[in-house]
């Protein structure tokens, strides 16, 4: 799918928490941060350890390409018909934060023909630190940086790392190698958000995705209540 700039208009509607049918629609999760910092990888582990428990689906947005969602197709994280890609052809922030009409038309299309689903992830293509969701595309955001990146990336900040209702810092897995301070960057990222959720994950160790897990668990519980 290519952004078409003739549905603007579906963000007034889609904001809305209720389908035309006035079931409650998905709750819309969005997945952003820097390139290579485990968006896809997270998304996929967060599809295994949900999908006995959830109907769930996913979007991924690519520049150029539709690599992310193939490689969820390949690794089989959820039926096919679950997984769409939106190819944005522009920088990754612009299809998810300025004309959000083709994310807005893949989340809409795919409660359409696999819903009812009680959630919907959406994975940005990887920008930098300014990069954010419109509040009418998800419901909430997790924001994905990792060690290897640097270990001055949340004392940086940037509306990602300051204001997501999520930060995950991942790949710590990594930290011994690259030099990262893990307790320096606890710290920067508490003084940046203050009472915010901040996880930190190695996706290659025995708790995985747990956390973040738990915690989109807890979101769920609030939209359905
Ligand atoms: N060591 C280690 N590698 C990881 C971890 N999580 C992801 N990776 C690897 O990091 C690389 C990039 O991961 P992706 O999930 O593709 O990153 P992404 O943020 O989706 O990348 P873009 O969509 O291209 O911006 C892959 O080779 C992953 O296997 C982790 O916790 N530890
Ligand atoms: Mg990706």
């Amino acid at each position: 799918m290519h952004l078409d700039h003739s549905h603007s208009a579906l963000s007034a509607v889609s904001a809305d928490a209720h389908r035309p049918d006035g079931a409650r629609r998905a709750l819309r999760i969005g997945l952003g941060g820097p390139v290579g910092s485990g968006k896809t990888a997270t998304v996929a582990a967060l599809c295994r350890a949900l999908r006995d428990e959830l109907s769930l689906a996913v979007v991924t947005n690519d520049i150029y390409t539709r690599e992310d969602a193939e490689f969820l197709l390949r690794e089989a994280v959820l039926p096919p018909e679950r997984i769409t890609a939106v190819e944005t052809g522009a920088c990754p922030h612009t299809a998810i934060r300025d004309d959000i009409s083709a994310n807005l038309e893949a989340v809409e299309d795919l409660e359409d023909a696999v819903g009812p689903l009680d959630l919907i992830l959406v994975e940005s293509g990887g920008d930098n630190l300014t990069a954010t969701f419109s509040k009418g595309l998800v419901d909430a955001q997790i924001f994905v940086i990792d060690v290897a990146g640097g270990d001055d990336i949340p004392r940086k900040g940037g509306p990602g790392v300051t204001t997501a209702d999520l930060l995950v810092v991942n790949k710590t897995d990594l930290a011994p190698y690259v030099g990262s301070d893990l307790a320096r960057m606890a710290a920067d990222a508490k003084a940046q958000r203050a009472e915010l959720p901040v996880v930190f994950q190695s996706l290659r160790g025995e708790t995985g995705v747990a956390d973040v897990a738990a915690w989109v668990r807890g979101r769920l519980a609030a939209w359905a209540a």
